[in-house]
């Protein structure tokens, strides 16, 4: 591990006089504006160009040292990456950020403002995407080459508003006026293939060969975002492919007069890399998108393929040792024969060497047990847009088939079925999953018990085959961004108790637990989270127009809105809470406002309908006098990064309540501990590795284990038996159908109480709520001691240092990659 260095003052030692200077000469020279009448917009790309300078001689210095030390690398290959913005992120990575701060005070201008001039960069979904962000900032702060492959949406995640409760998508534009970030590449663009159909060929040895010759012929061209490394010596690449038309195919269009033909190609050529699709956990199962991640897979698997003859030539000997593919989930799957087909219709190998070779290249990470997530292609659309690659894939799936299962079990035809890579059916379909883990040579989970689940319930065959191919590496999140960046109040706390390291040694956090009794650090450290809690509340009141008092406790629940993550429970029991209180005006609690954020996929109604509800309810809550404050329910508009850098500081309760088995590992999980939060959450994914941690006196636990749900559901699962059994269920679900939170509207909410009854309930929330009410009175009671709340908050983020994205790094390093570091020389 690299110890803490600090970061270095001003990179390239520049001063704030100096960077004053960058700043109005980029102002002039690239911005052709003057200093009396730059919009907010100018100064920050002014101030953005004026850190680019030192940006890029971190990222020439990096590609060269790389280039001469001819270093393994790792290549992540990810259909998502979400960024946020990179404004404030790279001038503390850079240890430019008070300097900066400094130099455009002296300008006269607010390096707040300047940050909100920023879009954010929102090319992902959730966890899922920001996880790759946490990793390419990790490797490159501890010096491991390493290169992120992707698409360059033109549209990111959808902007979400509410109208009249309901959520509205708006396209998300980041680019519309350029991003000073990312370098266009133009002289290393690749052609990439579509359609067309398959020749079998021989030549005059009498050698079969297979000829694919494509219906269309697609051009990327790479976007470069360079990635600083806290302490900012090594720059790492983001490399982001965007579509566009082949100049070469559209002039045979051309020529023959169909002008308007090469227009119309040229606009499906540009449709690849237009918007990202906004599904989480599930899958699209459109062609589209089969060509998004044929697509990036293909250019990026060329761009390793050009660097590596640059040095190599044509022996492909060394490929492996060099070249490391780690696929983000099964998205970038097709990548292993589009490698089979570069190497034996191109490359001229045999199947064996490439295939060899392929098995020492490619890892893969599995992130969700969900079934509907698990991807599975129609072999009629791979025929048709990859013909060459379904080939391929019933070649491998053949000799997977003969030489490895019938080995194994000799004869047995359902295990042959059930591992199969093409599933047979009505529609054949070729199974993702399995494809990645017979072409790759290690598979991991993302948390303890999730990569337990994968080798037991997902793939107990493969692991028969293969026991050695299974690990785990429990996901982690960047304190750089987490913690140091969006909390500047607690950071500095931090470096005045543990020391400035903890940055790059989040252990060191650890030493913050000697403080949690000491009262003086317990009344800053409370103090600082009430500040926190007070400038959200400006932005709730700003965005929302609700008031809301930081002396209440804000427990927020922040994540993707979906079934299995039960925000419909925490709805349960804010109905719970209010009822209680309309039927006891005295009812004593401590005041509490729980916080949304979330955004649903457009095609999920449900998910939609749980929006709804909760935004009506929240409305009737809030404007109901007999509640006096005890309770509030805020829905923040248009989740993002840059808006849990604001809510996570804030947080005194994380609401981590997914359904046991079901949430692979969560990362705002570990997000929220670590800046004091206390978990309201279920023994799932990583909150079971928190509670390790912070011990079972600073997290509040509830719910049916993962061996609990599977015996619930094997013995049988009757949720009208919670409906029936427990009166405050029974009316709190009535509740949902009368017209009470939708004045003349009956019935529009009870779309949640069918699913929980008639729907049966799937995501067991009826099992778990009065479990859930009972933690949810632990926390109301835990918060009135104002001492020992202290020592809880205070000891998570003491004791979360695990889940930093350095040591996820570490453990794919050992575990997986077996990369070197490499240290970069200013
Ligand atoms: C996810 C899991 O659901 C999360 O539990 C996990 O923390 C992340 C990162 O490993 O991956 N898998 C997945 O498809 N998504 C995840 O968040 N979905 C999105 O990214 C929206």
């Amino acid at each position: 591990m690299n110890k803490a260095t600090s970061p270095k003052t001003a990179a390239g030692g520049a001063s704030t006089e100096q960077l004053k200077q960058n700043i109005i000469k980029h102002l002039h020279s690239s911005l052709g504006t003057d200093v009396n009448k730059a919009s907010s917009q100018a100064w920050w790309r002014a101030t953005c160009a004026a850190v680019n300078e030192q940006v890029f001689d971190g990222l020439r210095n990096t590609q060269r040292t790389h280039y001469q030390q001819d270093t393994r690398a790792l290549h992540y290959f990810s259909l998502e990456y979400l960024m946020g913005r990179l404004f404030s992120n790279n001038l503390h990575n850079l240890g430019l950020y008070a300097q900066a701060k400094q130099a455009l005070s002296e300008l006269g201008m607010n390096i707040a403002d300047l940050e909100d001039q920023e879009e954010d960069m929102a090319l992902g979904n959730g966890g899922l995407g920001r996880l790759a962000a946490c990793f390419i900032d990790s490797l490159a702060t501890l010096n491991y080459p390493a290169i992120g492959y992707g698409i360059h949406y033109e549209h990111g995640l959808f902007k979400q508003s509410f109208q009249d409760g309901r959520q509205i998508e708006r396209p998300d534009s980041w680019r519309e006026y350029g991003n000073p970030w990312e370098i266009c590449r133009p002289e290393s663009v690749q052609e990439v293939s579509v359609y067309g159909y398959v020749e079998t060929v021989y030549d005059l040895q009498g050698t079969m060969k297979k000829v694919w010759h494509p219906g269309r012929i697609i051009k990327g061209v790479p976007w470069d975002i360079p990635v600083v490394g806290y302490n900012g010596s090594s720059v790492n690449v983001l490399r982001l492919w965007e579509s566009r038309a082949s100049d070469f195919f559209n002039w045979d269009v051309f020529n023959s007069g169909g002008y308007i033909d090469a227009a119309r190609q040229n606009i499906e050529a540009e449709t690849i890399s237009k918007v990202l699709y906004p599904n989480d956990d599930t899958d699209a199962g459109k062609e589209l998108r089969l060509i998004q991640q044929y697509f990036f897979c293909s250019c990026s698997l060329k761009d390793i393929i050009r660097r590596y003859k640059r040095a190599h030539g044509d022996d492909w000997s060394k490929f492996p040792q060099q070249v490391v593919i780690q696929l983000n989930d099964t998205h970038p799957a097709v990548a292993i024969p589009e490698l089979m087909r570069i190497l034996i219709d191109r490359a001229d190998m045999s199947w064996d060497d490439a295939w060899a070779l392929c098995q020492q290249v490619f890892a893969y990470t599995n992130h969700t047990l969900l079934p509907e997530a698990l991807e599975r292609w129609p072999v009629r659309l791979f025929e048709k847009v990859l013909p060459r690659h379904i080939e391929i894939i019933y070649e491998i799936n053949r000799r997977f088939l003969v030489e490895q299962v019938d080995v194994l079990w000799p004869g047995d035809n359902a295990k042959k079925r059930k591992l199969s890579i093409i599933e047979e059916g009505d529609e054949p379909m070729v199974r993702m999953g399995h494809l990645s883990v017979v072409g790759s040579f290690k598979v991991n989970g993302v948390a303890e018990i999730h990569s337990k689940l994968v080798q037991s319930d997902l793939f107990p065959e493969m692991v028969a085959l293969w026991p050695d191919k299974f690990t785990n590496v429990t996901n982690g999140v960047t304190p750089r961004r987490w913690l140091k960046a969006c909390n500047p109040r607690l950071a500095k706390l931090l470096d005045e108790k543990v020391g400035s390291g903890w940055p790059v040694d989040l252990k060191l956090l650890s030493k913050l637990a000697e403080f949690a009794d000491d009262a003086q650090v317990q009344d800053n450290f409370m103090a600082i989270k009430q500040q926190n809690k007070a400038d959200f509340a400006k932005e709730v009141k700003k965005l929302t127009k609700i008031d809301i008092d930081p002396a209440a406790i804000f427990d927020i629940q922040i994540k993707r809105l979906h079934e299995y993550k039960r925000q419909h429970l925490n709805l349960l029991h804010i109905l719970a809470l209010y009822r209680r209180i309309l039927q006891n005006p005295d009812y004593d609690m401590v005041p509490r406002v729980f916080i949304f954020g979330a955004k649903a996929a457009p095609g999920y109604k449900l998910a939609k309908e749980i929006i709804y509800a909760i935004n009506k309810i929240a409305d009737k809550i809030n404007n109901d006098k007999r509640v006096k404050n005890r309770l509030k329910v805020v829905f923040m508009p248009n989740y993002r990064v840059t808006l849990a850098e604001k809510m996570i500081p804030a947080a005194d309760v994380s609401e981590q309540i997914s359904t046991a088995g079901k949430e692979a590992s969560g990362t705002g999980n570990m997000k929220l501990a670590l800046n004091g939060a206390v978990t309201v959450g279920t023994l799932d994914g990583a909150n079971i590795e928190i509670a390790e941690e912070v011990g079972n006196d600073n997290i509040a636990i509830f719910g049916l284990t993962v061996d609990e749900v599977k015996a619930l559901h094997a013995k049988g699962y009757h949720s009208y038996d919670y409906y029936h059994n427990n009166p405050e269920i029974k009316a709190i679900l009535d509740w949902l159908e009368t017209d009470y939170f939708t004045p003349g509207k009956p019935g529009e909410l009870a779309a949640i109480k069918h699913s929980l009854l008639e729907g049966g309930d799937p995501y067991l929330v009826l099992a778990d709520f009065e479990s859930y009410a009972k933690a949810q009175q632990q926390i109301d009671s835990w918060y009135r001691d104002k001492a020992g709340w202290a020592r809880k908050a205070i000891l998570n983020t003491a004791l979360v240092g695990k889940f930093t994205s350095d040591r996820s790094i570490e453990d794919y390093v050992s575990r997986v990659w077996r990369l070197t570091p490499c240290k970069v020389a200013n």
